[in-house]
């Protein structure tokens, strides 16, 4: 019965069927009991961008038998009495962390936590800064110029009037990412500003009573027009991490990492201790004081 299994990417998730893209066609598939077994721990076995081997039972149904080993999975701890974990997509190796300049204001401690489960899932992060044209003067530069200064890549852009998608383009074109970042803030209508083609669905403009809801409400994977892979998420309300070490916090914090392991003692806190070298770094003016309460407040002390 081996020989018979095809191999395939899945797009998309809903309930209990996945569809899974089997050469250059879409196969609504349901999983083969055993790979449920995991679930104590994992909200699903199998996530947008997985790839898996499965049997054909008529055109355009099938089972999923296996899942092939990931090369990379973006996953967050799901809310519960027992902790799952949840991938949120496999196998892409870019993330592009969307906030706004205005509507919903960017909440960088946010932002920060993105970065962390970026970076620690292996994944390159590049932040965009989406609904420029909402703000007075021009993209709001001096607001993020830490992450620039720490090295990460960053787009100003407006899928509005068009500010910034040609660099977005260059961007995705030819990889394999994922769009996330809070709810609101123009994922899908940046992929639709891009690639007209996709017709992802977007919140209603003037619709100022959504609360609670997300317009995207299911992670699909797809392609681009112009080549490469991505896949739009809804946004995410909290990000809670799962099994992030304090180094892979350290990861994500590039400003701060050289300043490690050098306070006066070894117990240090970084509070009011004498001798503490991430307070002297930020009294210094080295290390920006909102980075390094953000760094603490997610555990990146060893
Ligand atoms: N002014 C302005 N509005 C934008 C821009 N991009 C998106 N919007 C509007 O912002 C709202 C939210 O856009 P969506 O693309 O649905 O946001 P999303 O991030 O996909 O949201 P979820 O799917 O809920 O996670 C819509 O009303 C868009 O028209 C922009 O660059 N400028
Ligand atoms: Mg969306
Ligand atoms: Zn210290």
């Amino acid at each position: 019965m081996q020989h018979n299994l095809l191999e395939g990417t899945v797009l998309e998730n809903r309930g209990a069927l996945f569809e899974v893209l089997v050469q250059g066609h879409v196969v609504r598939c349901l999983l083969r009991g055993r790979l449920k077994k995991d679930k104590r721990r994992q909200v699903a076995p199998v996530a947008a961008g997985d790839r898996v081997k499965l049997s054909l039972l008529e055109p355009g149904r099938g089972i999923i038998e296996e899942v092939l080993p990931r090369a990379s999975d973006l996953s967050r701890s799901a809310a519960g009495s027992v902790p799952l974990q949840q991938t949120l997509v496999a196998n892409v190796d870019q993330a592009v962390i969307v906030f706004a300049a205005a509507e919903p204001r960017a909440d960088l401690f946010m932002l920060d936590r993105f970065l962390v489960a970026a970076t620690g899932a292996g994944l390159e992060p590049v932040i965009c800064v989406n609904k420029c044209d909402l703000v007075d003067g021009g993209p709001p530069r001096a607001r993020f110029a830490v992450y620039p200064q720490c090295g990460f890549r960053m787009v100003f852009t407006s899928a509005e009037c068009g500010d910034g998608l040609a660099e977005l383009k260059e961007t995705l074109r030819d990889r394999r990412s994922v769009l996330c970042g809070p709810s609101g803030v123009g994922k899908s209508s940046l992929l639709n500003a891009i690639a007209p083609g996709l017709q992802l669905r977007t919140r209603e403009t003037g619709d100022v009573t959504h609360k609670g809801r997300h317009t995207t409400s299911s992670i699909s994977l797809v392609e681009l027009p112009f080549g490469g892979w991505v896949a739009d998420t809804p946004g995410l309300r909290q990000l809670g991490f799962w099994e992030v070490s304090p180094d892979q916090v350290a990861g994500a914090f590039p400003d701060i990492e050289p300043y490690l392991g050098r306070c006066r003692f070894s117990s240090c806190a970084h509070g009011d201790e004498p001798g503490c070298a991430l307070k002297a770094a930020v009294n210094a003016g080295d290390v920006d004081a909102r980075r390094l309460k953000s760094f603490l407040q997610m555990g990146g002390c060893r």
